[in-house]
């Protein structure tokens, strides 16, 4: 049956193309300035649409958020059945529909895309969206919404769902709920709370609660969300204190505050001066990363817990459990990208003994390398990351008969771990609970967590050149193919450091080239980034100052 496109094309003449702007599905979809996003959002209808088909019906998310970005940017990012990010195999779909000139060009991209993937386009089709609290959300929503009911007349079966205000992490565990009937949980927000509360309660039954976390939530939608999961789990057990949560004020939403900013600053953010006796923690704009930060009681300096941390401490945790639980046949493996410090590699190969891959930049990478493990650890550094209990894991946890007590309590600990963690993506709430979980079992405070090992100086520094595309990376990112030359600049500049590394590599969701140094000590890392940030800077003409701190 064809594919009814009258009321669609008529639609879409209300949303063109800009005509000097191309797209680029980066690290995370499509991410840019909001006024230029709205074609790219009726468009991004279009794909879930096709997609949903694809997949005889199944829902299919779109988040519209542009994360730890300056508030005047947006971005969507499609959400898969399983509540995963979208097959990669999709992007380039993706980018065509973005590109299209005009209706003609668009009604082409749509048909190629029905030929090739063998779409029945008389199947149903079934979206939901959410987005978080910038200010160009809704008039995006309102775009994709006159797309999802053009698309939705006449016989092709299109429905569709507005979540409202959501955190990332949300959209995709609604996705999985629905798509699972509901196995996976309520496919609601309040079915979310209940969820983890559940677990997290059970978790810490017995044990003594830790002193309040005071939670950096970056002005975004972490704020009101956190909010509302701390009320449902209730004070006897999580004690937060929220801190940047101005999601009212224009302007404040990621500046000076929040997980990425607290990470690449390696400081405290906006509104938290430091004091030894707190513990912090600081989500990104959408809540889908989290790092944890504290002040030394010696040297009254700032201490950062990254995405590394995170997953030591949780495959450290995790590998004790197995092993109580006398589960020896299922492998417990990290996955980590480059940007994870040597120390922490070390730490994991060497300490805990568990297998580590290494992935691209971006979870979506990171996600498929975590599912060959039976429970797979992935983080990246800037504290984007989950667990994944694979089926043979969970069938382990299900079917193992106990034979004392104690292998009992593991496992029933291992399953609520399972639950507690929002395995469809990274989570910041998921991720809080898991880390406090472990915590409270151990009865830790930061400091004693971060004396697992001790991280190697690094420093990252974002240069801004004429086009980034220049810049074409190889070997899970470490290495320069292009521009030719600068690879072997970098390695003759990286051999006079002790413990030095470096690499270069285009941001995905910033019109940005990131620059990674670490080294054996404080001194030596920063001027080996900045003199990699200044080779960049010279050869790529860069905008801007050139980058000389430190030097
Ligand atoms: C997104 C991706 C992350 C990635 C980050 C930075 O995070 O989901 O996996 O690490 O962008 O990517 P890049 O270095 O390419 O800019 P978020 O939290 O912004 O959605």
């Amino acid at each position: 049956m064809p594919l009814d496109l009258s009321a669609f094309i008529q639609a879409s003449f209300k949303h063109p193309k800009p005509a000097n702007v191309t797209y680029t599905y980066g690290t995370a979809g499509f991410r840019l300035r909001g006024e230029l996003l709205d074609s790219v959002i009726f468009r991004m209808g279009v794909l879930a649409v096709l997609r949903s088909k694809k997949m005889d019906g199944r829902t299919i998310g779109i988040m519209l958020t542009a994360s730890h970005n300056p508030e005047p940017d947006n971005g969507v990012k499609l959400v898969d059945p399983r509540g995963e990010m979208l097959d990669t195999q999709w992007e380039p779909y993706a980018t065509e529909l973005a590109n299209a000139a005009d209706e003609t060009a668009l009604t082409r991209a749509m048909q190629k895309i029905i030929e090739e993937k063998h779409i029945d386009v008389g199947k149903p089709a079934h979206v939901v969206f959410g987005r978080d609290t910038r200010p160009t959300g809704p008039a995006l929503i309102q775009a994709l919404t006159e797309c999802l009911e053009a698309l939705g007349g006449g016989t092709t079966k299109v429905t569709f769902q507005d979540y409202g205000i959501l955190t990332t992490p949300q959209l995709h565990y609604i996705v999985r709920c629905i798509n699972t009937q509901g196995a996976y949980g309520q496919p609601t927000v309040e079915g979310y709370y209940e969820k983890l509360g559940a677990a997290y309660k059970k978790l810490v039954q017995g044990h003594r609660r830790l002193s309040p976390l005071v939670v950096d939530c970056a002005n975004g939608v972490g704020a009101p969300k956190l909010r509302e999961l701390a009320r449902h789990i209730g004070e006897d057990h999580l004690l937060v204190r929220l801190v940047n949560a101005d999601t009212e004020t224009p302007g404040q939403l990621n500046h000076q505050c929040g997980a990425d900013f607290v990470k690449t600053q390696q400081n405290f953010p906006a509104h938290i001066e430091g004091h030894p006796k707190e513990r912090y923690a600081a989500l990104d704009g959408d809540a889908d990363r989290l790092v944890y930060f504290y002040m030394d009681e010696k040297d009254r300096t700032f201490k950062l817990l990254d995405g590394d941390k995170i997953s030591g401490l949780a495959a450290m945790f995790i590998k004790d459990l197995t092993r109580n639980a006398g589960l020896e046949n299922i492998t417990v493996g990290v996955v980590q990208t480059a940007y994870a410090n040597g120390s922490s590699t070390n730490y994991l190969k060497d300490v805990l003994q568990v297998p580590v891959t290494c992935a691209q930049t971006g979870v979506k990478h990171l996600h498929h390398e975590a599912e060959k493990y039976d429970i797979g650890v992935y983080f990246e550094a800037n504290g984007h990351g989950t667990v994944l209990f694979n089926h043979p894991a969970t069938q382990a946890l299900a079917e193992t008969r106990a034979r004392s007590p104690a292998q009992a309590e593991a496992l029933d600990q291992l399953k609520a771990l399972s639950e507690l963690i929002n395995q469809t993506v990274g989570d910041a709430f998921s991720d809080i609970l898991l880390v406090e979980v472990i915590l409270t079992h151990r009865q830790w405070s930061l400091s004693q967590w971060d004396h697992a090992y001790t991280d190697l100086p690094n420093r990252l520094v974002k240069v801004v050149v004429g086009d980034r595309a220049a810049f074409r990376t190889t070997n899970a990112d470490t290495q320069l193919v292009e521009p030719a030359g600068l690879q072997e600049k970098i390695n003759e500049l990286v051999a006079k450091y002790r413990a030095g590394r470096s690499f270069v590599r285009p941001s995905g969701t910033e019109d940005v080239v990131r620059v990674y140094a670490e080294a054996g000590n404080r001194h030596e890392c920063d001027q080996l980034a900045f003199k990699v940030a200044g080779m960049v800077f010279d050869l790529a003409g860069g905008k801007g100052e050139r980058p000389t701190e430190f030097l």
